[in-house]
């Protein structure tokens, strides 16, 4: 028996807020997970603070799919985002203790590594085309094999996925929702240019990827997925909101561009349809969202017998635990794709110091045991909570639309 002894949270803003919990055994074995719901953050805290960790004391840590089975069935309320996150922290904090105590890096304890590293995809954006392709450009020179293209919309203030600052999109800005406004047709025109003139100067020896950030009807996305086809994309994510999971059928009827979708699902029954009937080719769920490494593994087994391939979320949302815990199921689990990142800030670099490291396009966890992660708790003290909001979206009439 390994006791839990204590556990707590920690709600730190060094640039940006992330929610995270401390796990600790009676023989002093440490263990962090990432619990940050963007915008939500103190509900995730909350839920931890007065309703998880109360149950956690005096458990056994080593009996991770029990504690699991406790707090999913255990609450009866089952799913929603605010639950997956806290579940995922708990299970991602034991998990990162069972390979300390092993002695291992988690993926040796996930049945070792499938893969020499993980392929990552960097995001290029820009207000305009030429400014997009010069950043992605800049992405290739520093190896990148996979590289996420979203550009200005011409006609449109702003929109998804275009920052000030190229290189770190930071959308939740604001501690009151921005607002964006948005038009389908202007945006349905410039993604197709974006692409040609994307592989005139990159060329195809790269894989590029977009994300829809759920602004199509099924049959936009159909016809948007055919524009891109010439230009071999490697997804066209979140086309379409995937509430209705039978959107997808339609936008296949249409295309081959491959499909991704899940970042904001948090269970397998979110995905249940999109997996068994394959409507989709890639699933984004990731470590934080969708109940921790434990759940996630189902998920991806699942996938596994219908050809979908994983390749999770990674924006600057989920922490640096979030990032080295999907390393290690990245790395482990057979039907991996590719993996998101989006690069932390050093502020958010120095409060989780991490063994995971960049080369030649790709990640990799490291060898340390367990996560090969931590909190610098006192750092992370000098940098208090943040409120700060997701933008919302309005049609140029004013209607409210999907962010
Ligand atoms: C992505 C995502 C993000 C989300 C963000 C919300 O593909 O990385 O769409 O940009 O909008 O993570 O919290
Ligand atoms: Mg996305």
């Amino acid at each position: 028996m390994l006791k839990i002894a204590d556990a707590r949270v920690i709600v730190t803003c060094p640039g940006r807020n992330f929610v995270t919990l401390v796990i600790e055994t009676s023989d002093g074995v440490r263990g962090v997970g990432d619990a940050t719901l963007n915008g939500r953050e103190l509900a995730v805290a909350s839920y931890l603070n007065d309703h998880v960790i109360p149950c956690l004391i005096g458990r056994d840590a080593h009996r991770i799919e029990d504690i699991w089975q406790y707090l999913y069935r255990g609450a009866y309320w089952r799913r929603g985002p605010v639950t997956m996150s806290a579940i995922a922290a708990v299970d991602t904090a034991l998990w990162d203790i069972k390979g300390k105590v092993a002695g291992l890096p988690l993926y040796q304890l996930l049945g070792g590594a499938s893969r020499e590293n993980v392929m990552v995809y960097g995001h290029a954006n820009g207000v305009s085309i030429e400014d997009t392709i010069a950043v992605a450009a800049d992405y290739q020179a520093q190896g990148y094999k996979a590289i996420r293209l979203q550009c200005g919309v011409p006609g449109l203030p702003s929109t998804y996925g275009v920052s000030k600052d190229k290189y770190f999109y930071e959308p939740a800005d604001a501690d009151l929702p921005t607002e964006n406004v948005w038009s389908t047709s202007k945006y349905l025109r410039v993604v197709p240019e974006l692409f040609a003139a994307a592989r005139d100067t990159l060329g195809w020896d790269v894989h590029l990827l977009h994300d829809v950030h759920h602004r199509l009807t099924p049959i936009e996305a159909g016809r948007l997925g055919k524009d891109l086809e010439p230009y071999r994309p490697f997804w066209m994510e979140d086309a379409v909101v995937a509430d209705n999971q039978d959107s997808f059928r339609l936008i296949r009827q249409h295309t081959t561009t491959p499909l991704a979708v899940g970042e904001i699902f948090n269970s397998v029954w979110d995905a249940k349809q999109l997996i068994q009937e394959q409507l989709v080719d890639y699933i984004r769920a990731t470590v934080v969202h969708a109940g921790g490494i434990t759940h996630l593994r189902r998920i991806a087994s699942f996938a596994d017998m219908y050809n979908v391939r994983t390749g999770c979320h990674g924006a600057t949302d989920l922490s640096p635990v979030c990032m080295a815990a999907a390393l290690h199921f990245d790395l482990s689990v057979p039907n991996f794709g590719i993996q998101e990142y989006m690069r932390h800030t050093e502020e958010t670099d120095a409060v989780f110091p991490h063994s995971y490291s960049f080369a030649d396009g790709a990640l990799h966890p490291g060898d340390a045991p367990g996560l090969g992660v931590d909190i610098d708790e006192q750092l992370a003290a000098k940098y208090p909570y943040k409120r700060a909001y997701l933008p919302v979206n309005r049609l140029e009439d004013g209607t409210l639309f999907n962010w």
